[in-house]
């Protein structure tokens, strides 16, 4: 048994757990009509519920016990002070220095580097007025309607998100690309929609040397070439984000459009740095701005509310109770808001790149589990799939509601109808419908007898299947802000507790490894022996059929 296992609070928790899963939340609302006072939080704008859970004031008592048993709020501290808390990387991890206004200090190794932020931050804004109003053209002199980003995972999935979460926001003359995969089929869809004399082209990529970005950045690179007919055309067309000065140098890049970035910033944490450009570019800089100030208004209430009053630590508490005492392994992400279709997969590189790991803070292998697996899609369209597991299946699967009060596009009762639905479930996963009440339907729709019997199991939903909601009143860059904030302080808080390191990211560096071992082999003339016999077959194949 490790440490945390053992531990006085883990081990109240754990016979609470035994205590509390017997219990029926539609009794919990029946016997206390101030639940919804007693379990919900507001803060700046963002209604967080949690009222819907298998929780009592006991629970959040003892939740609130292992936080502080394992030093929350000193690591808190220690995240935000620059303490290299990124052991494993020697890293400090400061993603909220880049959200923090001009007069903090934050030092690393003695160095305040919040003039750098703001310097990057200012750079950016020069650059984005200027392709906005035409101040920097392309090379024929045309003015930039598109940008496409170039790059993966951390160095596009954030972007992405918040330029299709913020689409209302974005220029009408602007339109923003992502090409990520190396399969061409990726970059040549996108190159199909573009004018080379209005395209921008953004490498973005912290290390430089990825695979699929550099691949990419040389394709649309010889294709701009050889539509515009000149070399030149690089310097007008081309943008980079990185901390490899060295490498975008070498690429060609002029360093007038280069955007410097810091390794304290992690790749999955990086949007709010200059990766963020694409953003500035597409929703204007000052929107950009506030969505920066919505995260650090988040970043403050993280750092300063009570631990019984923060909505970071409740919701990652409330995540350990499912995941570790009634053994949940996934939880999904239901935004009933069109424009974030992408948070869902943007939350599942943040959660399952930062807490998928197996070993604690001293290497030490753990014998709990560390980690959600995160799935979603926006409502109501989820509803006509997988939320028949979450009502009837055998796991319990923990769901976050997400919805704005007001539409961007407020036509006809749509907006209505979408917050019924969402209202509808979340009552619907808590209460569900007993033998007697589903039994009561039926007699009502003329069923009886042997027909009725027949039907009845199948029409019985168990309930007590927990939900959060966050309600807010637009989907707004700093509401954005201040729920990616939310969401990122979420994952910190449980990786404090399960001990481990919520900043490295070993096994996605494996995969770059990998990237390169096999290609000599795929191009080589003599078949390939050198593996397993799966290996060796899948390669051969591939040769011969290459060569035909
Ligand atoms: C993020 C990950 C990973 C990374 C990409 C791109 O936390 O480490 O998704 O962002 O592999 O890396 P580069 O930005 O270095 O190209």
């Amino acid at each position: 048994m490790s440490n945390l296992t053992r531990s006085p609070a883990w081990q109240a928790l754990s016979s609470h757990h035994d205590d509390i899963r017997k219990q029926s939340m539609r009794e919990m609302f029946g016997a206390d009509t101030g639940r919804f006072d007693k379990f919900s939080l507001r803060f700046d704008g963002l209604l967080f519920d949690y009222s819907k859970n298998l929780i009592t004031e006991k629970t959040l008592a003892l939740l609130t016990d292992l936080a502080q048993q394992s030093k929350l709020q000193e690591w808190i501290e220690r995240q935000f002070s620059g303490e290299k808390i990124n052991t494993s990387e020697a890293r400090a991890v400061l993603h909220t220095a880049l959200r923090s206004p001009r007069d903090r200090t934050v030092n690393i190794d003695g160095k305040n580097i919040i003039p750098d932020v703001h310097r990057v931050l200012d750079h950016m804004r020069r650059y984005t007025e200027a392709v906005r109003s035409g101040a920097v053209r392309g090379h024929t002199g045309k003015q930039i309607r598109h940008i496409v980003n170039i790059g993966i995972g951390g160095s596009a999935l954030g972007p992405l998100m918040v330029c299709e979460a913020l689409k209302p926001y974005g220029s009408p003359d602007l339109s923003a690309h992502f090409v990520s995969n190396v399969d061409a089929s990726d970059i040549a869809e996108t190159l199909k929609k573009l004018d080379p004399e209005t395209a921008l082209f953004i490498i973005s990529s912290k290390t430089f040397t990825t695979q699929e970005t550099l691949a990419n950045a040389r394709t649309a690179r010889a294709w701009l070439v050889e539509h515009i007919g000149s070399e030149e055309a690089v310097a007008k067309h081309f943008a980079a984000v990185s901390t490899n000065l060295v490498e975008t140098s070498k690429f060609g890049i002029n360093p007038e459009n280069v955007f410097e970035f810091w390794d304290w910033v992690g790749g999955r944490y990086s949007l709010w740095s200059a990766i963020g450009l694409p953003i500035a570019l597409y929703i204007g800089m000052e929107n950009f701005e506030r969505l920066l100030a919505g995260a650090h208004a988040m970043d403050e209430h993280f750092r300063t509310a009570p631990l019984k009053k923060n909505m970071p630590v409740i919701l990652g508490m409330l995540g350990i109770w499912y995941g570790n005492f009634f053994g949940t392994g996934s939880y999904a992400i239901l935004p009933y808001d069109q424009y974030m279709h992408r948070f869902p997969a943007y939350l599942q590189q943040l959660e399952m790149e930062s807490n998928g790991k197996r070993v604690d803070r001293a290497g030490d292998e753990v014998d709990y589990d560390t980690h959600f697996t995160v799935w979603g899609e926006p409502g109501t369209n989820g509803q006509h799939s997988f939320y028949q597991l979450i009502h009837q299946g055998t796991r319990m699967v923990p769901t976050d509601f997400l919805a704005p009060l007001t539409s961007h596009n407020p036509i006809g009762e749509h907006h209505t109808m979408l917050l019924s639905n969402c209202f509808a479930q979340t009552e619907a996963l808590m209460l569900g419908k007993t033998e007697t009440e589903a039994r009561a339907e039926l007699v009502a729709q003329g069923l009886t007898g042997e027909a009725l019997e027949a039907l009845l199991p199948y029409k019985v939903f168990p309930g007590n299947r927990p939900s959060n909601t966050l309600l807010f009143e637009k989907l707004d860059p700093h509401t954005l802000g201040m729920l990616v904030a939310l969401y990122e302080q979420k994952i910190f808080v449980q990786s404090v507790v399960w001990n481990i390191n919520a900043f490295d990211q070993w096994g996605v560096e494996f995969g770059k490894q990998l990237a390169n071992k096999l290609l000599p082999e795929l191009r080589s003339k003599e078949t390939v022996t050198a593996h397993d016999s799966s290996t060796n077959n899948l390669i051969n194949l591939y040769r011969n059929l290459s060569k035909t």
